[in-house]
């Protein structure tokens, strides 16, 4: 039976929490299989409004059993606060399972991300500040530590003072910080492991477990294509894996289960942080599309940058993703315009690119060639049905469709759940 990716076209806050939640209904088990509390996913429930970040979407639909994989990096402060908040305000979280491989962020990881980003200058990356980046640099340096070694003190220990000798160096020579005591972290980190212990299992084999008695599993990515650290706007990357690709290894899912692979596609684009964005808005256009759209980070609050559509972006999504088929999201936000520009191609020192060019300086150097498409005035937030949409908004949605190379299989016309047109 099938596992879905539903994975972020352009560089994150698509709406993918939003999107979690609308197939919830329909699936077993839901995975986070990268990135860590970076990320910021809001779901919308009736009145009620969640901002995620760690936990998978899914933690909100009863019957349902939220996965952190094995590709996840976890604060476990972080965790513990995420499950407390969601118990206080009555959400079931008791079904949630960990994976043991899954690593774990700890303070130096933080303070490192923090000190490497205020050296960087000018060419900072603009992280969250969460200690990713840092964590998963210890993962590929085989210097991690790993949920597992919570539950055997001694191993812990070796582990986070034998990283500390690496970091501590680091830390003194390179950035003139003090030296971080192992001691602290590892005393700090087994009171976390009696907590922790009743999730952690070997997820991998719960999954395909599950596939095998024909369980549907979502996996969940979080920020997007562009921020992909092998697909992206390299460097002004996270440091995993959002494409569908870093489910299958962040959840230990072979290929094969994969059937169906969803892009969520914002109607404009936004992105949060540094790094290249050809069609950024320096207008009232862009402050109106961030203003109207509540451009804003979920987890750090900084303004979003904002920009029309890109088409190039959305082609370059469903190719490096293998999408089956897109959701469309916050169409409602370009109501009031009368034209809309749509990103078609770029002209990359008098070269016409129709796809994303092969150098990082290329695309620093790209300009968008638009086209003009009629915009709509009517609210369409009530709009439930395809028909319900003005004709010119119906027209965009199509040559979106069109210029992306995927379906478009639902529409989001508003935050809330319900506030969404299926196409199919
Ligand atoms: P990091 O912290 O190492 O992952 O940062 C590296 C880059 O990745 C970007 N990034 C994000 N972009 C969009 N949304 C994200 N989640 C939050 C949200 C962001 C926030 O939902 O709003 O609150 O600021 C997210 N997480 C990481 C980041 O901006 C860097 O460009
Ligand atoms: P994610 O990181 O991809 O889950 O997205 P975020 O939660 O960071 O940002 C998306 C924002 O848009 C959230 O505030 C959602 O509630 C909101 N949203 C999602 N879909 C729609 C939509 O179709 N219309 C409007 N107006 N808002 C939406
Ligand atoms: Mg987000």
């Amino acid at each position: 039976m099938p596992a879905l990716v539903l994975v972020g076209a352009q560089w994150g806050d698509e709406g993918k929490g939003k999107a979690t939640d609308l197939l919830g209904g329909s699936v077993d088990y839901v995975v986070r299989y990268q990135g860590g509390n970076n990320a910021g996913h809001t779901v919308v429930i009736g009145d009620q409004s969640y901002a995620l970040h760690l936990l998978p979407s899914g933690i909100l639909t009863p019957g349902c059993v939220p996965v952190i994989g094995n590709g996840v990096v976890i604060d476990p402060a972080v965790l513990l606060q995420e499950l407390d908040g969601l118990n206080a305000r009555g959400v079931d979280t008791s079904k949630l399972v960990i994976s043991a491989n899954a690593h774990l962020i700890t303070p130096y990881h933080r303070t490192i991300d923090k000190v490497t980003e205020r050296f960087l200058g000018s060419s900072r990356i603009g992280t969250t500040g969460r200690g990713i980046g840092p964590t998963y640099a210890d993962k590929i340096s085989r210097i991690g530590i790993r949920v597992q070694d919570l539950f055997d003190p001694g191993i812990l220990a070796k582990k986070v003072e034998s990283a500390l000798r690496d970091r501590n160096q680091m830390l003194v020579k390179l950035y003139n910080r003090r030296a971080i005591a192992a001691e602290a972290i590892v005393e700090e980190y087994l009171g976390y492991a009696e907590r922790l212990r009743p999730f952690v299992v070997d997820t991998s084999l719960l999954l395909n477990k599950a596939l095998e008695e024909g369980k549907v599993v979502l996996l969940e990515g979080s920020q997007g294509t562009l921020l992909d650290v092998d697909h992206g706007t390299y460097p002004f990357v996270t440091s995993s894996n959002p494409t569908t690709g870093g489910a299958c290894s962040g959840s230990g899912i072979g290929p094969t289960k994969i059937t169906r692979s969803i892009g969520i596609l914002k109607a404009y684009t936004t992105r949060v942080g540094a790094g290249p964005f050809p069609t950024e808005l320096f207008d009232a256009d862009g402050k109106a599309l961030r203003e109207k759209g509540h451009e804003r980070g979920v987890t750090t609050g900084r303004d979003r940058r904002c920009g029309w559509f890109d088409a190039v972006i959305a082609r370059y999504a469903t190719r490096v993703n293998g999408l089956t088929d897109f959701f469309l999201t916050k169409l409602d936000i370009l109501t009031g315009w009368e034209r809309i520009p749509v990103c078609v191609a770029y002209d990359v020192d008098g070269v016409r690119h129709d796809e994303l060019p092969m150098t990082q300086t290329e695309f620093h150097h790209a300009k968008p060639v638009y086209e003009f498409l009629p915009g709509w005035d009517e609210d369409i937030t009530k709009a439930r049905d395809f028909s319900d949409l003005p004709v010119n908004a119906q027209n965009y949605v199509r040559t979106l469709e069109q210029m992306s190379g995927a379906p478009i299989s639902a529409i989001g016309v508003g935050p809330a759940r319900d506030a969404t047109i299926q196409l199919r």
